[in-house]
């Protein structure tokens, strides 16, 4: 073969080797979730799981219930308002609209509804995580009424600056069945406590 015809058929793959000439695809830009104003409470669920046995044996067990201030009220075991019972090791996550940022002291409450069960809390600025782990099987019931209990979390605690979405979990661990309509931690709501209480809202402790 001449030369020149062995140059010929080098000369597209060379081309080839060197990779297309159309322009690479732009990059996803990363979501900026820290953008938006924090509400006070949670402004939308962002997922949740309780098991499906806890999910039959409970009566509590709708999760928009833990949105907005805390509403907890009314009389066990059956007529209580305001709470999901997480089960055995479910949780909630919410999402405050918005990043807080960790501030001298406690940054989240919990309202734990009933009794003093206890939850475990993470944090993250993402819904897809990763979530952080706060403080694990915290005892939660600080008094507000008969009813409303809560406790308190500080992102220092995580060695996290920021969060937006707050995961709470059952710390209880009561085994499902348990013999009751609302097993686990009763979740009524949580508050980021540096953002200002919107005019128009309950004041609470
Ligand atoms: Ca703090
Ligand atoms: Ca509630």
């Amino acid at each position: 073969m001449r030369r020149s015809v062995l140059l010929a058929l080098a000369l597209p793959a060379l081309v080839s080797a060197c990779g297309s000439t159309s322009p690479s695809p732009t990059p996803t830009p990363t979501p900026n979730y820290c953008s938006g104003t924090p509400s006070v409470y949670g402004k939308a669920v962002s997922d949740w799981w309780i098991p499906a046995c806890s999910l039959a044996q409970d009566i509590y067990n709708d999760p928009s219930v833990a949105l907005g201030a805390p509403d907890a009220a009314g009389t066990g075991p059956a007529s209580y308002t305001g709470f999901i019972s997480l089960g055995f090791g479910g949780h909630v996550t919410l999402d405050l609209g918005g990043c807080i940022s960790d501030q001298p002291g406690a940054d989240l409450r919990v309202y734990q509804a009933v009794s003093s069960e206890p939850v475990s809390v993470y944090v993250s600025i993402s819904p897809d995580g990763p979530f952080t782990l706060v403080e694990a099987r915290k005892w939660c019931g600080t008094r507000v009424d008969r009813v409303k209990g809560y406790c308190e979390f500080d992102l220092a605690t995580a060695g996290v600056s920021r969060a937006r979405y707050v995961r709470v979990e059952d710390g209880e661990l009561f085994p499902c069945p348990g013999g009751t309509v609302s097993e686990g931690a009763d979740l009524d709501g949580i508050q980021a406590l540096g953002v200002t209480t919107v005019a128009g809202l309950p004041g609470l402790p």
